[in-house]
């Protein structure tokens, strides 16, 4: 006799659908999408979330951070929520599934409970995190850590970005910046679907990651000041070259990445050079390194070391060297109870699963600190992601988004 849920499926056709109509809202350039913490784009998106969970007989709350809660009521009334969900932001040349597919997975468990008229003990909470990407307003995961209690909100509505709006305006100016105090909601789980945004589960020839760990994170915004001078009339010796601080360090930061290999990566993804003028040698170059690693020792010893070799750097150039801390969260241990409900429902399924450590970072890594956390990847094709050509597979989204189901209802508890 099959347990209650054993075969249960969620519907493939439908979530592909809903993903590739949400793409169409803040596309990319090159077929993906742009669709960047609230912008415009954002605000549609979210309302069209909003009427598609409505559409699903979910009630929406919006917190402070405008973080979105779309609730399915459960059989008891005094049963915590589990909570299951992602991000709608994306990168500016994003793919279409990087937090898509987790948020709409969880939309699609709802969906698929109501097809067949299940209810569950627990009510199931469909999440969608304000800012999980950082690239418009750093860093990243922005609401879920002021959810969790390691990020202060008032320090959070300052955040600005490249044009020096502050979120907290930007929220308001879009119309999502709820009533609702944020971190109050106490959760029984929660759980997020993702795509690996890496290649080994493709490689590996595996349908679903049971992710254990995830990498912890540093980003460190650096300023290299030089000094501002004609380019053709200056003459070599008396030059200050920020430029040539930028280049030097992003070598450093690949050498000390390579130094601790296979368990840590570091490059630099973000930089403004100033004044940026084809014939003004820079004066000032900021840009921030990304160090990670599921390691906390080594996480920790490639700050220091950037920290004791860039200023000599720098100096041996007539440069001067600042550094402060942007974002970082320690490496992520996640629920074995909610990590084992995952494999088992693999498992169940009869789909390929390995353990995975998440590389990159996620909303959950932070809810973990709050909550029983777990999350389930999918493979996406060649690893690649933060890039528009970002793809997955119909089959992948449904398999990572039937292994959601299968964690969410039993940790909801099926009645009747
Ligand atoms: O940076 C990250 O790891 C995530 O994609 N925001
Ligand atoms: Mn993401
Ligand atoms: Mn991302």
């Amino acid at each position: 006799m099959a347990a209650p849920g054993e075969n249960l499926k969620i519907n493939g056709d439908r979530l592909w659908d809903s993903i590739h109509e949400m793409a169409r809202i803040g596309p990319g350039v090159a077929g993906g999408n742009n669709r960047q913490t609230l912008t415009d784009e954002d605000g549609e998106g979210r309302h069209l979330f909003k009427r598609w969970c409505e559409e699903a007989g979910l009630t929406v709350a919006v917190d402070q951070m405008g973080s979105m809660f779309a609730m399915r009521p459960g059989t008891d009334p005094d049963a915590l929520p589990v909570y299951v969900g992602s991000h709608l932001d994306t990168q500016p040349t994003g793919g279409r599934y990087d937090g898509v597919l987790g948020v709409l997975g969880g939309l699609e468990i709802v969906r698929t409970l109501n097809d067949l008229g299940i209810r569950t003990r627990h009510p199931i909470v469909v999440t969608n995190w304000t800012n999980e990407e950082g690239t418009r307003f750093a860093p990243a995961m922005l609401a879920s850590g002021v959810f969790a209690g390691v990020i202060d909100q008032d320090w959070a509505y300052e955040r600005t970005d490249a044009r020096g709006k502050k979120f907290g305006d930007e929220l308001k100016r879009i119309g999502w910046r709820g009533e609702e105090e944020v971190g109050k909601r106490r959760m029984h789980a929660f759980f997020e679907l993702h795509i690996e945004q890496g290649p080994i589960l493709e490689a590996e020839g595996k349908d679903i990651g049971v992710v254990t760990h995830g990498q912890g994170l540093r980003w460190i915004e650096c300023t290299v000041t030089g000094k501002g001078q004609h380019t053709g009339s200056t003459p070599m010796r008396m030059r200050r070259n920020a430029g040539r601080g930028l280049a030097q360090i992003t070598e450093l930061v690949h050498e000390i990445a390579m130094r601790h290999q296979p368990n840590a990566v570091g490059a630099i993804g973000h930089i403004d050079v100033y004044p940026n003028s084809r014939n003004i040698i820079p004066e000032r170059v900021v840009f921030t390194v990304d160090f990670r690693s599921h390691e906390l020792d080594t996480l920790n010893g490639m700050v220091a070391e950037l920290a004791e070799r860039a200023p000599g750097i720098c100096q041996a150039l007539g440069c001067t060297f600042e550094s402060k801390l942007v974002g970082e969260f320690d490496p992520p241990a996640f629920d074995k109870g909610c990590v084992e409900a995952v494999r088992r429902a693999a498992e169940r399924l009869g789909y390929s699963h390995m353990d995975i450590i998440s590389g990159a970072g996620h909303d959950a890594c932070w809810i973990n600190r709050v909550a029983p956390t777990a999350m389930v990847m999918c493979p996406c094709v060649d690893g690649l992601s933060h890039n528009e050509a970002e793809e997955i597979s119909k089959e992948w989204a449904a398999k990572g988004a039937d292994v959601l189901f299968h964690a969410v209802v039993e940790t909801a508890g099926i009645v009747g």
